[in-house]
């Protein structure tokens, strides 16, 4: 997985601009770019459609909790990606001290939480039940993690609370976090040709799904109040005893002032949808064919046009 650490122009596009607007500033729009692919192709594939519209854009990599605020308060102007489970609360949040927005829902069902490859099933059959998971605790020992098995978490700023939840739910599990998405996929790469047990942080839609056939662990489902209302869940004592939402949105979000600095962008940001195959197909395009994000985009752009004329024609 690449990291973009400047501020970059978007890339040539494939298309003649449909139409420039005449009432958008020609001030850039600024769209943050995070680590995990799809976001990062996805965040450019809609830059290259707002260039097409006429629009400038600039691209800034950010983390991912802390740019709800920049977005509150205009430094960002959207988000192409907010994930329930990671980004639920931070989202919430800015939107309650005002300058935020919700601008939509993609058609995707997104989940994100403990996920380990199908062949850990062989020496857990038990699974996917977080209980049974927690009996095999020692199928993960790992000389870092001791006695107790190893659950190799996301980078920090998913901020996933799985420390909380071990805690919680009185597991024997260490989490270690990974320093990039790359060291997740590397950790099952290494494990597959032993068939060793994993167990580690994933999502849907990923391109994992098409390459290692695997499942969710299950954990006490998820409930509203679960992350801030301890006497709730079965730990009556603990927070975050419970799964992320195995049916968790995904969604856009704008900074207020859009909608009247850049109208016709923001009419397209407010009609783009994509739908899991497509996000999954974003994040293959970089994480299996070792594409650029950049060109990714412009790929992806080239092969779909029948999904993202419509969204720009019309648009001004
Ligand atoms: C936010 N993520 C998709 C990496 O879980």
């Amino acid at each position: 997985m690449r990291k973009i650490t400047q501020l970059a122009a978007v890339g040539a596009v494939a298309a003649a601009p449909v139409s420039v607007s005449a009432m958008d500033s020609s001030d850039p729009i600024t769209l943050a770019t995070h680590n995990w692919s799809s976001q990062i192709v996805m965040t450019h594939l809609v830059a290259q459609l707002f260039e097409m519209n006429g629009n400038n854009v600039e691209l800034v990599s950010t983390d991912s909790q802390a740019v709800y605020e920049s977005i509150r308060l205009g430094d960002v102007t959207a988000e192409l990606e907010v994930w329930e489970g990671a980004f639920g609360v931070a989202f919430n949040e800015a939107m309650e001290k005002g300058g935020l927005h919700d601008a939509g829902d993609h058609n995707a069902v997104t989940r994100e939480d403990w996920w380990y490859p199908m062949w850990t099933k062989e020496s857990c059959p038990g699974l996917p039940s977080w209980e049974a998971l927690n009996d095999c605790a020692s199928l993960f020992a790992t000389p870092e993690t001791g006695d107790k098995g190893r659950f190799l978490g996301g980078p920090v700023d998913w901020l996933k609370h799985d420390v909380e939840r071990v805690e919680g739910l009185g597991m024997d599990f260490v989490v270690v976090n990974a320093g990039s998405a790359a060291a997740l996929w590397a950790e099952v790469a290494s494990a597959e040709p032993t068939k060793r047990p994993v167990v580690i942080f994933n999502w849907t839609p990923n391109f994992v799904e098409a390459v290692w056939p695997g499942e969710f662990v299950e954990f006490p489902e998820y409930f509203e109040g679960c992350k801030d209302d301890a006497s709730l869940g079965p730990n009556p004592n603990a927070t975050y005893d419970c799964g992320n939402p195995a049916d968790g949105y995904l969604k856009k979000a704008a900074w207020d002032g859009m909608p009247e600095k850049w109208p016709s962008a923001y009419k397209i940001l407010t009609t783009i949808s994509f739908t899991n195959p497509q996000i999954a197909e974003m994040a293959k395009l970089v994480d299996v064919d070792e594409m650029e994000p950049e060109d990714a985009a412009a790929h992806w752009l080239e092969q779909n046009e029948d999904t993202w004329r419509p969204w720009i024609e019309g648009s001004s």
